[in-house]
């Protein structure tokens, strides 16, 4: 028996797995759906097999990608004001991964001796039993709930609890719902809200178009990398011949839709087959495949984005130069 599954028995971690409460479209589905039709796309979901999570960390630490280290310091600056203003019971993150920056609020818990249960739902099994038992080794009080599921299949489903519970969404992941599945999403997360429940939200702010087109295409050329490995999933997934050194990386500010579109170009005519789906692709030189809006919120945007939830924002955090933004909202 591994260490690890001894430490497994030991801790008794066990995932709870959620349902969606609707169909969530598989890549098949979604590959038929949008790139095999004009105009050409891919969920951003996607990006994320082992690879494309090490090179996503790896933009976290760029120069130029500055959203995680704000965030960052935003989160140990204000920490300590959310968790005594939101006392939860429970706090609850949507697509915590390894749960890193989150490790602010439970040190924030800890200096007041506040005890409670963190559920982190994420769709990663292995992350979330591995990041479970690393936090139950950091935080001895912390009471573990993890949750397995996908947050775009619907929140309906996630277990009732005892108020009051911090919802918890980091890392601006809010941008990539174009705008009005944004505000879905939110009312939807408010409709499972309760009196007393809070809300912690982390939104990219509109601001200089350098400092944006910078953050996604630094000089070392990890965003590039990213999201040219959607094509290698494509490949894996559904044995596809796309050829990514025949296809460009794309990363542009739109200063009207106020958002950062990533694309892939297609450097000459080609022929792609994806041979799982008996189909193939012609790309005419220059043709492109959408993979990914980062939305941007001004602060009135932002407000918005709450009214329309009905949910009330109780602060609002942002560092000096108003780069990024922590929104705490109660029902
Ligand atoms: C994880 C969706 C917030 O939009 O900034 C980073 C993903 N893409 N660089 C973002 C991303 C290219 C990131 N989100």
């Amino acid at each position: 028996m591994t260490d690890e599954l001894m430490r497994i028995m030991e801790k008794q971690i066990a995932c709870t797995t959620i349902k969606p409460t609707r169909h969530i479209p598989d890549l098949t589905d979604d590959v038929r759906k949008s790139l095999l039709t004009q105009p050409r796309s891919i969920s951003p979901k996607y990006f994320y097999d082992k690879r494309g999570s090490d090179l996503f960390d790896q933009i976290c630490s760029t120069p130029e990608y500055y959203p995680t280290r704000v965030e960052s310091q935003l989160l140990a600056q204000f920490a300590r004001a959310v968790i005594a203003k939101t006392r939860p019971v429970q706090i609850m993150e949507l697509g915590s991964g390894y749960s890193v920056k989150t490790r602010h609020l439970f040190d924030a818990c800890e200096a007041i001796a506040h005890h409670c249960i963190y559920a982190p739902f994420d769709v990663c099994e292995d992350v979330l039993v591995n990041t479970a038992l690393q936090l139950s080794d950091e935080y001895e009080w912390l009471n573990l709930n993890p949750l397995l599921g996908d947050y775009h299949g619907g929140l309906g489903n996630l277990p009732s609890n005892t108020a009051p519970c911090l919802f918890v969404f980091l890392g601006s992941t809010i941008g990539n719902f174009e705008r009005a599945d944004a505000v879905q999403f939110m009312q939807e997360l408010s409709s499972v809200m309760r009196p007393g429940d809070h809300l912690l939200l982390g939104v990219d702010r509109v601001k200089p178009h350098d400092i944006l087109n910078a953050a996604y295409n630094d000089r070392q050329g990890v965003t590039a990398a990213f999201n040219l490995n959607v094509l290698q999933v494509l490949n894996k997934a559904l044995n596809a011949d796309f050829n990514p050194a025949e296809f460009m990386h794309s990363a542009l500010f739109n200063a009207e839709a106020e958002r950062i579109e990533m694309r892939l170009i297609a450097n000459s005519e080609q022929q792609v087959h994806i041979n799982d789906l008996n189909e193939s692709v012609l790309f005419s030189e220059g043709e492109d495949i959408l993979t990914e809006i980062s939305q941007k919120y001004t602060s009135h945007g932002i407000d918005e984005l709450f009214t329309a939830a009905r949910l009330t924002i109780t602060d609002h955090y942002e560092d000096e130069q108003a780069y990024f933004s922590l929104i705490l909202a109660t029902k």
